[in-house]
């Protein structure tokens, strides 16, 4: 120290401040972590949306060369898919350690850069990837200002606005105080991304997960089967408003359901059993049951529960294997005579083996109307038993197939005071026409449907007022254990009527009209509407 210095002026630039080594990677480390919540949370909200690091990945898949892909099915197996995720993830947190230092280096610029160079590669990734979708972009846009906005926090909690010494002077000390409150702020600001991350990310997360089925189920083709039905006949509802179609549409079929949201069940790690009372239990993959000899039905599923006249029936085109021929393979023990099946929700339902081998057409079923099951009707597979009720038969979500014995196993809705044997009676229905209807004096068709699955419909008839019991005209009879439309040719005349149907089946039994309510096995009784014509316009 010389005289000389003790009398120099203050250096007006004091030394600039650095922040601390791990800053860098610790804020570089904070943006991938709100890039990836903000991805996730994204995917939660529509089912074609999928994490910008999968997209990136996905694309990485469809560009590698032949060499380099065999490289890594060799190196890693079937865990290639793995493997890449997690190198995508690798080198995405490599570059944003780097985009994280330029930012505590007073290059945000620089790390704004890299940000923005990886969102839009995940952008274009899921825009015109294999699997891009129009909207794919959504996730790493969001990704990619999350990741932004991270950066633009940290480089402000790094260097905060100047401040000021009450004389007016930016000061050693001023600056030596701000480095220590912005390393407060800056741990908070480390701590609120982390926090925020976890929570938008988990809660991402689990709004996907209602997608994951569907996702998965749309990308299943079925299968044809070996001797598929002949194309349906040409549809008498397409010329009678108001008439049931031959198939009942899945999203207008009818849905019962115990659990209040359907499960959500994707083919990885799930399995039919079949086990209980069997010489060798059956564990069949997805996979393996597409595989095995499918057949295609069309039957007709009715609830219990369906009033005289009620909507919990339908008719549709069923694609599946045969009960008969997978409880054969695993060898049923002559103790056993219950078939208690199983769904991922808890739900039972059982029926008589007797049911199950007699011949019907009993069968797991895997699509239905020429798409792979949906989701609220049991994907990825469900019973489907002509003749039986759907409570004691009829599961969805399919897990397991057990062989029991009615003494020693209930199924779901017995104990709830239902009975244990519920054949389907048979029934016939109104459709049009209806009191809701504007009706007007006038040629008026009556038609409807009945069904007597495993019996067949051979008659239906209608009474209209107090005449005489007229025979309808029936539709095309696609199988015994099908629906039949009907309907009958009317000059409907002005003022109140009412119009009845009843159905005979193919052993000759015509529905009783007595009136009995849905339980404990199933309502009975004709079906019977009144309407009111007005006159002709
Ligand atoms: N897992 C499960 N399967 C189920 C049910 C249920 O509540 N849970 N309901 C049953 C009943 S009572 C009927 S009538 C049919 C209805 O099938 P759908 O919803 O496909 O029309 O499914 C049966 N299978
Ligand atoms: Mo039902």
């Amino acid at each position: 120290m010389t005289p000389t210095d003790e009398h120099a002026p203050a250096d007006p630039t004091p030394a600039p401040w650095r922040p601390p080594g791990w800053w860098g990677a610790a804020a570089g480390l904070a943006a991938v972590a709100a890039a990836l919540a903000a991805g996730e949370l994204a995917t939660g909200f529509a089912a074609s949306l999928r994490n910008p690091v999968v997209s990136v990945g996905d694309r990485v898949i469809d560009a590698a060369p032949r060499p380099v892909k065999d490289v890594a099915i060799d190196t890693f197996g079937t865990n290639d898919k793995p493997a890449l995720i997690t190198g995508t993830l690798l080198i995405l947190i490599a570059l944003a350690v780097v985009a994280g230092v330029a930012t505590v280096r007073r290059r945000l610029a620089v790390g704004l850069g890299i940000v923005a160079g990886f969102g839009l590669l995940g952008m274009a990734a899921a825009t015109f990837g294999r699997n891009g979708t129009g909207n794919g972009w959504v996730p790493s846009l969001l990704a990619m200002v999350a990741a932004g906005g991270t950066l633009v926090l940290f480089h402000r909690v790094t260097y905060p606005p100047v401040r000021i010494a009450p004389a007016g002077v930016a000061t050693a000390t001023g600056t030596a105080l701000a480095g220590a409150a912005s390393r407060r702020q800056f741990l908070g600001a480390l701590g609120g991304i982390g926090v925020g991350a976890a929570v938008l990310g988990s809660a991402g997360r689990r709004l996907s997960q209602r997608f994951s089925a569907d996702l998965e189920r749309a990308g299943v083709r079925p299968r044809t089967p070996a001797e598929p039905l002949a194309a349906p006949p040409a549809d008498p509802a397409a010329g009678i408003e108001g008439l049931s179609p031959l198939f009942v549409a899945n999203d207008d079929f009818y849905r019962i359901d115990t659990a209040l949201v359907a499960p959500r069940v994707t083919t990885d790690g799930w399995a039919l059993t079949i086990d209980g009372r069997v010489d060798r239990p059956l564990r069949l993959t997805y996979d393996e049951l597409w595989n095995r000899t499918l057949v295609e039905y069309d039957v007709t599923l009715s609830c219990v529960s369906n009033q005289v006249g009620g909507d919990l029936v339908g008719n549709a085109r069923w694609i599946g294997v045969r009960l008969d021929e997978l409880l054969e393979e695993a060898g049923v023990q002559p103790g056993a005579d219950q078939v208690m099946t199983h769904s991922v929700d808890g739900f039972t339902a059982g029926f008589p083996v007797r049911a199950a081998l007699d011949g019907r057409d009993a069968i797991v079923a895997l699509a239905m109307n020429g798409t792979v099951l949906p989701v609220a009707h049991g994907y990825p597979a469900r019973l489907v038993v002509p003749g039986l009720y759907g409570y004691v038969s009829a599961t969805k979500w399919l897990s397991r197939i057990e062989l029991t014995r009615f003494d020693e196993a209930q199924g779901y809705w017995i104990p709830r005071g239902w009975a244990v044997e519920a054949p389907v009676k048979t029934q016939s229905r109104i459709d049009t026409p209806r009191r809701s209807r504007d009706l007007r004096a006038g040629r008026l068709p009556i038609a409807g449907v009945a069904w007597a699955p495993g019996r067949a419909i051979r008659e239906v008839e209608v009474q209209i007022d107090d005449g005489d019991w007229q025979q309808a005209e029936l539709g095309p009879e696609l199988a015994d254990t099908s629906w039949r439309q009907w309907w009958l040719a009317w000059d409907a005349t002005p003022g109140e009527h009412t119009l009845r149907c009843r159905a005979t089946d193919g052993t000759g039994t015509t529905q009783t009209e007595q009136r009995s309510r849905p339980d404990p096995d199933g309502a009975t009784g004709w079906h019977s509407v009144q309407i009111e014509v007005g006159p002709a316009d």
